[in-house]
């Protein structure tokens, strides 16, 4: 069985473990955010590839969600020390994935190329994709918490320098009109047996993946064979900041708004247990199988039971 997944960071990097529990992992291809790239230190961060690659080759610190374990940030407090402004913390593990990345992409490879030289440099046997080669940025339009005013800042500023407290107004992916999915994105979509929705932020982590020309329609012409599973339970994300962002995109922050910003793409939906009285309403709504399990992802374990409960709702 092939498998195509779109992907966010943390909730995905979590359920992919659990999905090449099921599925072969070279079966696999993960289809993966950039929207929330940035230069850093002159170095190009990909966050939500690193996360999908660490947690693929076990690599990722399971506590933080992000980045390496066993992490150092001696790199970044010399930053500090010599008056730079290390607002985003890179570790030094972390750090040789960008200064090795960059220097590919200083040479004229493409975000695709490295990124697959780094997952298999890593032992990872599921390809691993960027959404696309060409740049999307996420920005993010809110009200300045502490003016009142008008802010335009792109989605990592809004985040991790702002902590989120800016009011959001709406979210914006500038740059995709110029964009092309990444060479074997909409290939891996449409030959796959499953396409899996992973459980990530439908407005800032799975949107911008839609947003690439190409990508929505490729989806959408799979409808039967795609399932998702809710990043929500009980109302509130189970990591990131999806309750600040979905009512931006008129989503409710629950497991049936974050299936209603698929409307039209999905055959199926995974909700946990703890909202199971949502899943009549959702059926019926956007005419899609629901599927009910215990959808927070302690261990591989769990992940691999979610896994398997998205995998069966396609079954015959
Ligand atoms: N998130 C934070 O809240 N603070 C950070 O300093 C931070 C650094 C960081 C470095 C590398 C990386 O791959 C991810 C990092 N993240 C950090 C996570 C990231 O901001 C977001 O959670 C994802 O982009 C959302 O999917």
């Amino acid at each position: 069985m092939k498998v195509a997944a779109l992907a966010g960071g943390v909730g995905a990097g979590k359920f992919l473990r659990g999905l090449v529990r099921v599925v072969p992992p070279e079966a696999v291809t993960v289809i993966v955010n950039t929207g929330d790239d940035l230069t850093l230190h002159g170095l190009h961060v990909s966050p939500d590839l690193d996360s999908v690659t660490y947690w693929l080759s076990d690599l990722a610190d399971r506590d933080r969600g992000w980045g390496r374990r066993d992490e150092t940030f001696r790199a970044l407090e010399e930053v500090r020390r010599l008056g730079g402004d290390p607002w985003f913390s890179l570790g030094d593990l972390d750090l040789g994935t960008h200064l090795t990345r960059t220097h590919w992409l200083h040479e004229g490879g493409t975000l695709s190329e490295a990124t697959d030289r780094i997952r298999t440099a890593l032992g990872i046997r599921s390809v691993i994709l960027p959404m696309s080669d060409q740049q999307i940025t996420t920005w993010i339009d809110a009200i300045d918490e502490e003016s009142g005013g008008a802010l335009s800042i792109p989605f990592q500023v809004y985040w991790v320098a702002r902590g989120a407290r800016d009011e959001v107004k709406s979210v914006r992916f500038e740059g995709f009109d110029r964009a092309r999915p990444a060479p074997g994105a909409e290939e891996a979509i449409g030959d796959a047996d499953v396409v899996v929705i992973c459980p990530s932020n439908p407005v800032v982590s799975v949107g911008p993946i839609l947003a690439v020309p190409g990508l929505r329609a490729a989806v959408e012409v799979r409808k039967d064979s795609v399932v998702g599973v809710s990043p929500i339970v009980r109302g509130a994300p189970v990591a990131g900041m999806a309750d600040r962002l979905m009512p931006a995109a008129g989503l409710e922050v629950t497991a049936s708004g974050a299936a209603a910003a698929y409307r039209g793409l999905l055959a199926a939906w995974v909700i946990d247990e703890r909202d199971a009285e949502l899943g009549p309403g959702i059926e019926e709504d956007l005419g899609i199988r629901v599927g009910i399990t215990d959808t927070l992802m302690t261990d591989d374990r769990a992940a691999e039971r979610v896994a398997r409960a998205a995998l069966s709702l396609l079954d015959g």
